[in-house]
């Protein structure tokens, strides 16, 4: 079996990475998990893209939110509003639990990835999600409404702020998660997952040695931008405010030479003779479990290709 990394954020990511987990045992799969949203709130570590693969992983992730927790109520964030406290961000009470449990672990000095190896255990994960960093990295949107944290551009300001640019707040100090360390030696090809590329993926890349560390393996990224649109979230809207066509080519000329393949969706089969590095055209839409198996397939069979 090939030993893979995958790097993923939050949503259209975690869909990939339920695929892949299907695929391969744990012992052949790492998940790289971007910490860049993460943010205290409520006097609570708040891990988006950590929860969001760990419920998808668990398959209890909240299909109607696209966030969160499936079968979810929401007793205390509505009480907490009646009592005028903040309730911008939804904490549902299944995932508040959640939320509590890694902050009274990193409180008993637990570090994220000790404290996500428990928490994911508990919920049956036998995939090990790796925080990119145990050190913080907190992502800073720059806006026309000024500089920002990034749950306040993404929840309390719903990505309205036009974007100018970002930049991953504590990256220059944060080192590369050892979990993943030891595994690049042994990896035989990393996956980008459908992340957006911008806030979810790069803060990954951009981690002191990452870019280095992935040289020697084959790289293939997953276009999260299908048809001019992505599927969730405001990666389309971002690369306008950029100036950056919002395509499929476009997002892999951002990742550059990194990429010894790129997957894209049949839709856009048309701009492949505009992308550099190898391309496989396939249905990326994963909207069943089935699709999900059927693109981690497909990029294991085209990363193979590759090597
Ligand atoms: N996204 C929203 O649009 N609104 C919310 O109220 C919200 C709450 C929330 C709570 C826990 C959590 O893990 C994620 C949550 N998200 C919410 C999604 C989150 O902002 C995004 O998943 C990532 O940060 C972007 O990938």
């Amino acid at each position: 079996m090939p030993k893979i990394l995958a790097i993923t954020g939050g949503v259209g990511g975690a869909k990939l990475a339920l695929g892949l987990s299907k695929c391969l045992p744990a012992q052949d799969l790492l998940f790289a998990v971007n910490t860049g949203d993460d943010f205290n709130h409520l006097d609570l570590h708040i891990a988006p893209d950590i929860d969001s693969l760990t419920y998808a992983l668990a398959e209890q992730n909240n299909t109607e939110l696209g966030w969160g927790r499936a079968d979810e109520s929401w007793q205390f964030i509505e009480t907490m509003s009646s009592l005028g406290g903040q309730s911008w961000f939804r904490l549902g009470d299944k995932d508040l639990a959640l939320h509590m449990r890694r902050t009274g672990l990193l409180k008993q000095g637990a570090s994220l990835t000790e404290a996500t190896a428990i928490i994911t255990k508990a919920m049956g994960i036998k995939h090990v999600i790796a925080p990119m960093s145990d050190e913080p990295v907190r992502t800073l949107v720059h806006s026309d409404r000024g500089t920002l944290a990034f749950q306040h551009y993404f929840v309390r300001e719903r990505c309205e702020p036009r974007v100018t640019g970002f930049d991953f707040d504590g990256i220059s100090k944060a080192t590369i998660n050892p979990l993943i360390q030891s595994f690049l030696p042994i990896c035989d090809g990393v996956i980008i997952c459908p992340s957006n590329p911008f806030v979810s993926v790069d803060p990954v890349l951009t981690l002191p040695g990452m870019r280095e560390a992935l040289t020697r393996i084959p790289v293939i990224a997953v276009s999260p931008i299908v048809a001019g649109l992505a599927i969730k979230g405001p990666a389309a809207k971002m690369m306008a405010e950029l100036k950056i066509p919002a395509t499929a080519s476009a997002v892999a000329a951002h990742y550059g030479d990194l990429l010894s393949g790129f997957v894209l969706d049949q839709r856009d089969a048309d701009q492949q003779s505009a992308i550099t590095p190898k391309s496989y055209v396939t249905d990326t839409i994963m909207d069943s479990v089935k699709k999900r198996i059927q693109l981690a397939q497909g990029c294991l069979k085209f990363l193979a290709e590759l090597a």
